[in-house]
């Protein structure tokens, strides 16, 4: 088996190389320079033809969609790690709503909240009313991720997993630039703390 690991830092590359981590099989690691335009190489767009990391060679087949790797690698290796639902099961069933909600759901409404606030984008194509419309909507979506919390200490089955990995990745970097009382949703910020605190993400950060 092998597996080539196409990635930048602080990216939508990082939560998969988190996943690469705590499953712990052997990858390969191939670093882009996104400021000196990598991702447009032609080798590179072989791979993902959208120009973006990450990307994973598995056995000579291409993957892009961060998504779509984290599931595909909790199928091929969690179960037996512990750390992904066997497929078929109740608890896989569960793994996918938590993983998508995290990814289309939650991640659309901080993406409306980034392109519409960062200065990444021009003044005159943010929108001041969608941000505080998406911002309402992200608190409420964080009031759905905080009931689950309570109680339990991982959003599937009894242990962490992948979907863990997945949602965490995303919030803890939506919490850099969307300013949040934090000590509303007490069950999110016990969570985050415990994920972000393992030795994988860790080293990814490192990395
Ligand atoms: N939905 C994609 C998003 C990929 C993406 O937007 N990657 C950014 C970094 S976070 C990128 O490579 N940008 C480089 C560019 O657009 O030139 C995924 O989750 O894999």
């Amino acid at each position: 088996m092998s597996i080539t690991f196409y990635y930048a830092p602080n990216s939508s590359a990082t939560r998969v190389h988190w996943a690469l981590e705590e499953l712990g099989v052997a990858y390969d690691k191939v670093k882009l320079d996104l400021r000196a335009g990598d991702q447009h190489k032609p080798e590179f767009l072989a791979i993902n033809p959208n120009g973006k990391v990450p990307a994973l060679v598995v056995d000579g087949t291409p993957m892009f969609e961060s998504l779509a790797m984290i599931i595909y690698l909790g199928d091929r290796f969690g179960a037996d790690k512990g750390l992904w639902p066997r497929v078929g099961s109740g608890e896989h069933a569960e793994a996918l709503a938590w993983i998508v909600w995290g990814s289309v759901t939650l991640g659309g409404t901080i993406f409306r909240i980034f392109y519409n606030t960062s200065e990444w984008f021009p003044a005159e194509s943010r929108n001041a009313r969608q941000a505080e419309t998406a911002g309402k909507e992200f608190e409420a979506q964080l009031g759905v991720l905080d009931q689950r919390l309570r109680g339990p200490e991982y959003l599937v089955g009894d242990g962490f997993t992948l979907v863990d990995v997945a949602n965490a990745a995303a919030l803890g970097w939506a919490l850099t630039m969307i300013k949040v009382d934090m000590t509303r949703f007490p069950g999110v910020a016990a969570w985050l703390d415990r994920c972000t605190r393992r030795p994988a993400h860790q080293a990814v950060r490192a990395a």
